[in-house]
């Protein structure tokens, strides 16, 4: 249902005009002004804003008074009059002084990209942690852009949200502002150290970690309630999800991993936001895995993927092992289906057909235990054993009679550091680097106590 969103003043409703500029830089960029416009669309209506018509501008550069050319000023002042809108909303970034000069020339409330999303944000955050991210990000994003000038500044700071700074912090001046951003800072630290000692406790457990990643709207959170039976919100709209739910996951072998959903990527993704947005996104940092849900049916599908590999890069966490789930298969024609790459770092699924979600989960296991090596060390050999802990994971481990089975997980840099000296006792050699095969290296420290 669509919500009824009421301004910081009182209890209009938004009516707004969309409008993008065109630029030859803008031109440049992968996603199509169409496209980025229809997004906003939904942005808008997510927002809960009444979308009264759109308006376009292709222009060679940004006009640094009024963004848009003075006379589409005064096309856009009339079809707002003549439809009755009190608000505009632009697809790119405003500088303050832009949304002041729009504001004194069109009377209505002036929005940009950036700022819906920062909304949604605040209309979506339930946690405290999410609640901290978001007010950060609103504050880092208002204190550049302080005229000193009251009504300009309520409005910026009022957005669309009745979730907003609020009211009272519209009084803040931006001393205020700034001792608040490092509280906020502060708070957010907190929440971080909680967040590794947690993970810090599956990790000594032996529970992978694997964190879903995305799109917004590309099926993360479907995804994760149809393997787990959580209760996550799943729904038809962008950023559904804001905070990050993990919940724990036998793999086909027995093996227990905790799964991460979180808020989902969009392109021009407030650099604010990226950076409030640290403490949940972390998550995905230190994940032993990410899986990265595309919405296979998207007219956009690539360009999304780049989106989410541009912000796993912003995040550090662009080398981590991964898998593309390409998901909603189900709405694919035959020639989109022949568009997905196919290799073994790919699945294709539909998230609502069950055997899908089976082979799913043994691609997780296939890449989380795939460099499972088995080694035979003589029980009287405590130094060998140390360093089988050294090179990765013990997963399991049985006595026999003279000697100790240990199934580990190896971490390929830890192997390489250890000289392979313990190669000689593996079981099935096929994996052994050859270099150091040809060398010898692994039996003359085999036998130098
Ligand atoms: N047909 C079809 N619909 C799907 C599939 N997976 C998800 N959906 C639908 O896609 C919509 C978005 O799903 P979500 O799971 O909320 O997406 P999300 O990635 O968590 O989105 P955000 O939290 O907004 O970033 C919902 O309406 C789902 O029912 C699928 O495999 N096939
Ligand atoms: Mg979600």
């Amino acid at each position: 249902m669509k919500q009824t969103i009421h301004d910081v003043e009182g209890t209009m409703e938004e009516k707004a005009v969309l409008v993008s500029l065109v630029t030859n830089e803008l031109k440049r960029t992968d996603f199509s002004s169409e496209y980025s416009l229809q997004e906003l669309v939904n942005l808008a209506e997510t927002a809960g804003v009444e979308v009264l018509e759109t308006m376009v501008q292709n222009k060679e550069s940004a006009d640094t008074k009024w963004f848009i050319g003075k006379g589409k000023v005064e096309e856009l002042k009339m079809m707002l009059t003549e439809l009755g809108g009190n608000t505009a909303i632009f697809d790119q970034e405003l500088s303050g002084a832009q949304v002041r000069n729009l504001e004194e020339a069109l009377d209505v409330k002036i929005i940009d990209r950036t700022q819906l999303i920062l909304d949604i944000f605040a209309q979506r955050a339930k946690t405290r942690e999410g609640i901290l991210q978001v007010e950060l990000a609103q504050l880092s994003y208002l204190l550049p852009r302080l005229s000193g000038q009251g009504k300009n500044l309520s409005r910026l700071g009022g957005g669309i949200g009745t979730r907003g700074p609020g009211e009272s912090k519209l009084e803040m001046d931006r001393r205020h502002i700034r001792e608040r951003i490092s509280e906020l800072k502060r708070q957010l630290q907190e929440v971080v150290r909680h967040r590794t000692l947690h993970r810090e406790r599956r990790k000594k457990a032996g529970i992978f970690q694997v964190a879903l990643v995305g799109y917004t709207n590309a099926g993360k959170s479907t995804i994760l309630r149809q393997l787990t039976n959580a209760d996550v919100y799943v729904e038809n709209q962008l950023f559904a999800t804001l905070d990050p739910t993990s919940r724990s996951l036998e793999l086909p072998g027995g093996k227990e991993i905790v799964m991460t959903d979180t808020v989902g990527f969009i392109q021009n993704l407030p650099h604010d936001l990226v950076a409030a947005f640290r403490a949940t996104l972390e998550e995905v940092c230190e994940a032993d895995l990410v899986l990265h849900v595309v919405d296979s049916s998207s007219p956009m599908r690539s360009e999304q993927m780049k989106v989410v590999g541009d912000v796993l890069q912003e995040l550090g966490a662009h080398g981590k092992e991964q898998i593309t789930v390409f998901n909603k298969i189900d709405l694919c024609g035959a020639a989109e289906l022949e568009m997905l790459t196919a290799d073994s770092d790919s699945v294709r699924v539909s998230a609502y057909n069950n055997a899908d979600l089976e082979r799913l989960t043994f691609a997780i296991q296939e890449k989380l235990l795939g460099d499972t090596k088995t080694f035979r060390i003589p029980a009287d050999r405590g130094d060998l054993i140390a360093k089988l802990y050294r090179i990765g994971d013990v997963l399991e481990q049985e006595a026999e009679e003279e000697s100790l089975l240990f199934k580990v997980r190896v971490n390929a840099d830890d192997y390489a550091k250890s000289g392979y000296m313990l190669t000689a006792y593996e079981l099935d050699r096929t994996a052994v680097p050859s270099q150091n095969a040809e060398d010898g290296t692994g039996t003359v420290e085999v036998f130098d106590r």
